[in-house]
Formats: structure tokens, C-alpha cells, sequence
């Protein structure tokens, strides 16, 4: 493996300071954390934090070093998913020799920003490497679970999501599987490459990730969402569905959108869109997208597929937020103010209600070539500026990531209960002799003895059986730590 320099994750950068005052406003009892609710967020990243989300980008590697494209990542997201890196043509381009430059390029920016990171992707039919292309049967099958396991252990602790397995459905109306060299291995490809990313990286969410699942009667949307339920059903480790949401004129933004992400939150899972992008970019239809994405409450996050629309891999189809230039077009008003007119996040847990037992609607015939269909109103509530105290509780788990002679690293999940909070604060004893050197995603007073961590500005807001996570390095050993925690 190589640069091993992201196995010693840095102190944060700009936003270390937003962390402090939020300690400052805990310690004073006051609202003060949340008073930016009443001021509408001016980004992305902001104003979806203040809703319990994250709203990110696809980006690039190799344009890291361009000043306008960093400044407008830095500036208005607080999650990325790279592009092309992180995909097995460019982590094992020779079998089980791996390389993890540019992905770690991308994830070392994302840790000295704040953002979240997420990976892209462990298991697909496309972007295959030579070796892996022309392989089949029980090898093809041992490759791909070392794949899995090896660039999921080398990122643990790091990725918020994992797009584990990515667009096994076939097109069309069969709702079969797409016929790959990984289904050929057999049926139970999927799921086994979820378990082995489940053992190597346990604190990631795993997603399901796909195109063309957006409308709620087309076949393939129901055959992701009958895996999905199954998995469930069978206790196949799965957190999430990532939706593409690519969106032109052959597979326009349907009507039923709402219906989609809100019948495969129903099964138990995060929904996630994922590589948003929309032909011609009507600001009309990122709004829709953005109200029913708020209107779900396990909707916890949107990637857009690109920044500008020079970076899009559509590009003559201008479907960005940024023109080429990096000026923020028309939909990019639209997204904003859809974010700030969505309320905090619930307080309470959502319905658990069983998945339906009924048969799925009937499946329609494929893209409809209709425009799509008219836009939802924005919701015209204000949101409070003071949010209900969360009485629910909340868990946290510790995992050690590192530990090398005189040194560990560390990551902490932390679960809301049974209702959303508004600020929590984890607790640990650690073993003798070991102290706390920084803390990411999460503020620590106290170095040695009983430290307690608590929440950064963005990610004190969790909603009801959902988690966040945060890390510490410190020096000593960091073994046998007993986490507990509290929220309020
Ligand atoms: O195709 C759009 C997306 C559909 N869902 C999965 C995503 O992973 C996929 O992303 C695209 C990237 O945006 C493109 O940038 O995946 C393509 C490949 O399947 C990417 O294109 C590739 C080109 O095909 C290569 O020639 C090029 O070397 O990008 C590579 C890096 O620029």
C-alpha cells in the first residue's frame, strides 16, 4: 500500500475554531449553536447541516490544485465523493497492488476541510482493470472480496458512506440482474461483498448505489428495492441506497420521487442521492429534488456529480450548480433557498413501520417522454430558531483504527435514541499513561484521564437512530476505552 501519511488523520483546519464556539455555547447554557437557524445559511454545506444533512460533490483529484474549483468546494459543500479514484481500475490497477495517491489526495483534503467522504466504489460491473475484466468463477469472486476488504480496511474510519456495490440491475423492464462477470460468480455476489465491507470498515454506512431507480414504477426501481428489503429481511448488513438521479429528457425527474425515497427509507436504510445532476439544470427541478429529499427524514444527503459544469461528465448538457466559469447559476439559488426553508430535523423517531408485504405497483413501460412534472411549493415555515431538546439518549462505540508504538487512532460513532439530538457529548476513561493530542469532527476538554468530546457546530444534530462519527489521536495505548454518552 502506499502513502501511509492518511493513517495519522490532521487536526482540521478554518472550521476548528466554529468547534470551539460551540463548546463556549454548550458551557454558557445557551442556544447560541443553533442561532444560525435564524439567519439563513449562505452554502450548501450549512444550510443542509442545520437540517441533519450533508450536501456534497463529485470531485477530481487532479483539479485540487485549481484555485476557482477549490474555493467553491471548500466554500459550499461538506461532503465529496471522488470522481474516478476511489473506482478499482485506480486503487488495484495490478492484481492485489494497490494504489491510493489520488484517492487519499481527495480524502486528505476532505479531512483538513471538515467534510464527510464518500467512497466510490468497491464492487462494479464497469471500470474494471485489465486483470479483473478477463477474470470469472470462484477467482473472480476471491478477487473481488480482496478488493473489498483491502481498500475498506485501508480507508476504516475515514468514509462516511460506502457505495459498496454499484449498478448490478439491468436496464430495461425485467428487473433482472445485470449479466456481469460478478453476477456470474453467483446470485450472492452482492451481499457477500457487503458482509466482507461490513468486517473491514464497521463504522461506514454500506449503500446500494444505482441509476435510474428514481421512479417509483419502473421495474428496476423495484428490483433495488426488493434486494434491499430482502437484505433487511435476512439481516445482510446494508445502511443505505444510494440514488443516482441523473436526470434528462430520457429519464426525466418523475413525479413520484417523494414516493421512491420514502418507500426505501420504510424498509430501514439511509437514502442518499447520490450523483445528482439534472439536463439543462432547471432551477425548478433541483428545488423539487432538494423539497423531497427534506421531506424524508432518513434523506441524509445529496451529492451533486460534478461542480461546474465544465467538470460534469455531461457536460454539453450544462446540468451543474457553477457555470464553467464558476458562477453560481440560477439552480444554485433555487437548492439554497429550498435548504433554508426546510425545517431541524424531526425530534421524534419516525414510524417504524414493517415494510409492506403487498406486491410492488405494477412496472410501467421505460422512460416516459414527458416533461416532468410541475414542482412541489416550498414550504413557507420558517424554521425555529431554538429546536425542542432531544430526550431520546444516544450510544457511542469506540473503534481503534491505528495503534503504533507510543501512538493510536481512534474513531467514535456516535447513535441518537429514540428521538433526533441537538447536542451530545461522548465520555472516556483512558488507560493510564495515554492522552488526547486532537480530535476531528467533535471538540475534546481534557487530554488525559476521563476526556469529553463533544459535538462540532455541524454534527450535533442527529436524527432519531442515526449516527455520526468522530476521531481522536492521541499518544499511549488507547485500548479498553468504555465510551458513554449524553444528549440533549
Ligand atoms: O457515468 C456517470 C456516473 C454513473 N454512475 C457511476 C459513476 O461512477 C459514473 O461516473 C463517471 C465519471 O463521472 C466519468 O468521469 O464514470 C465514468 C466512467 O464510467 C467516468 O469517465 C471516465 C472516462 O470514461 C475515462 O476515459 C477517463 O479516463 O473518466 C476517466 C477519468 O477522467
Amino acid at each position: 500500500m502506499t502513502d501511509q501519511s492518511v493513517s495519522r488523520p490532521r487536526r482540521r483546519g478554518p472550521r476548528a475554531a466554529l468547534a470551539s464556539a460551540a463548546v463556549v455555547a454548550l458551557a454558557a447554557g445557551t442556544a447560541l449553536l443553533f442561532a444560525s437557524a435564524a439567519s439563513a445559511a449562505t452554502t450548501l454545506g450549512a444550510s443542509a447541516a442545520e437540517r441533519g444533512r450533508y450536501f456534497g460533490a463529485a470531485i477530481a483529484a487532479n483539479k485540487l490544485s485549481e484555485s476557482t474549483y477549490v474555493n467553491i468546494v471548500n466554500r459550499e459543500f461538506n461532503s465529496v465523493t471522488p470522481e474516478n479514484e476511489m473506482k478499482i481500475d485506480a486503487t488495484e490497477p495490478q492484481q492485489n497492488q494497490f494504489t491510493f495517491g489520488n484517492a487519499d489526495r481527495i480524502v486528505n483534503h476532505a479531512i483538513s476541510q471538515g467534510m464527510a467522504v464518500r467512497g466510490h466504489t468497491l464492487a462494479w460491473h464497469s471500470q474494471q482493470p485489465g486483470w479483473m475484466q478477463s477474470m470469472e468463477g470462484s477467482a473472480l469472486r476471491q478477487a473481488m472480496l480482496n478488493h473489498v476488504t483491502q481498500v475498506a480496511t485501508y480507508y476504516r474510519g475515514k468514509i462516511d458512506s460506502w457505495d459498496v456495490v454499484n449498478e448490478a440491475f439491468d436496464d430495461g423492464n425485467s428487473g433482472a440482474r445485470r449479466n456481469s462477470n460478478l453476477q456470474r460468480t453467483g446470485n450472492d455476489w452482492i451481499e457477500a461483498a457487503f458482509r466482507a465491507a461490513r468486517a473491514a470498515d464497521p463504522g461506514a454506512k454500506l449503500c446500494y448505489n444505482d441509476y435510474n431507480i428514481d421512479n417509483w414504477s419502473w421495474a428496476k426501481t423495484q428490483a433495488a428495492y426488493n434486494l434491499v428489503r430482502d437484505f433487511k429481511q435476512r439481516g445482510v448488513p446494508i445502511d443505505c441506497v444510494g440514488l443516482q438521479s441523473h436526470f434528462n429528457s430520457g429519464s426525466p425527474y418523475p413525479s413520484n420521487y417523494r414516493t421512491t425515497l420514502s418507500s426505501f427509507a420504510a424498509l430501514g436504510v439511509d437514502v442518499q442521492i447520490t450523483e445528482l445532476d439534472i439536463e439543462g439544470a432547471s432551477a425548478n427541478t433541483y428545488r423539487s429534488v432538494v423539497a423531497d429529499c427534506l421531506a424524508v427524514a432518513r434523506c441524509n444527503g445529496i451529492t451533486v456529480w460534478g461542480v461546474r459544469d465544465c467538470d460534469s461528465w455531461r457536460s454539453s448538457q450544462n446540468p451543474l450548480l457553477f457555470d464553467c466559469s464558476g458562477n453560481k447559476k440560477p439552480a444554485y439559488d433555487a437548492v439554497l433557498a429550498e435548504l433554508n426553508s426546510g425545517a431541524p430535523p424531526p425530534t421524534t423517531a419516525p414510524p417504524t413501520t414493517a415494510p409492506p408485504t403487498t406486491a410492488p405497483p405494477p412496472t410501467t413501460a421505460p422512460p416516459p417522454t414527458t416533461a416532468p412534472p410541475p414542482t412541489t411549493a416550498p414550504p413557507t415555515t420558517a424554521p425555529p430558531t431554538t429546536p425542542p431538546p432531544g430526550g431520546g439518549g444516544c450510544s457511542a462505540a469506540v473503534y481503534q483504527l491505528d495503534q503504533w508504538p507510543g501512538g493510536f487512532v481512534a474513531n467514535v460513532r456516535v447513535t441518537a435514541g429514540s428521538s433526533a439530538t441537538n447536542a451530545w457529548a461522548v465520555t472516556m476513561t483512558l488507560p493510564s499513561g495515554a492522552a488526547v493530542t486532537n480530535a476531528w469532527n467533535s471538540q475534546a476538554s481534557g487530554s488525559t484521564g476521563t476526556v469529553r468530546f463533544t459535538n462540532a457546530p455541524w454534527n450535533g444534530r442527529i436524527n432519531a437512530g442515526q449516527s455520526t462519527t468522530f476521531g481522536f489521536q492521541g499518544t499511549g495505548t488507547g485500548s479498553g476505552m468504555t465510551p458513554s454518552c449524553s444528549a440533549s
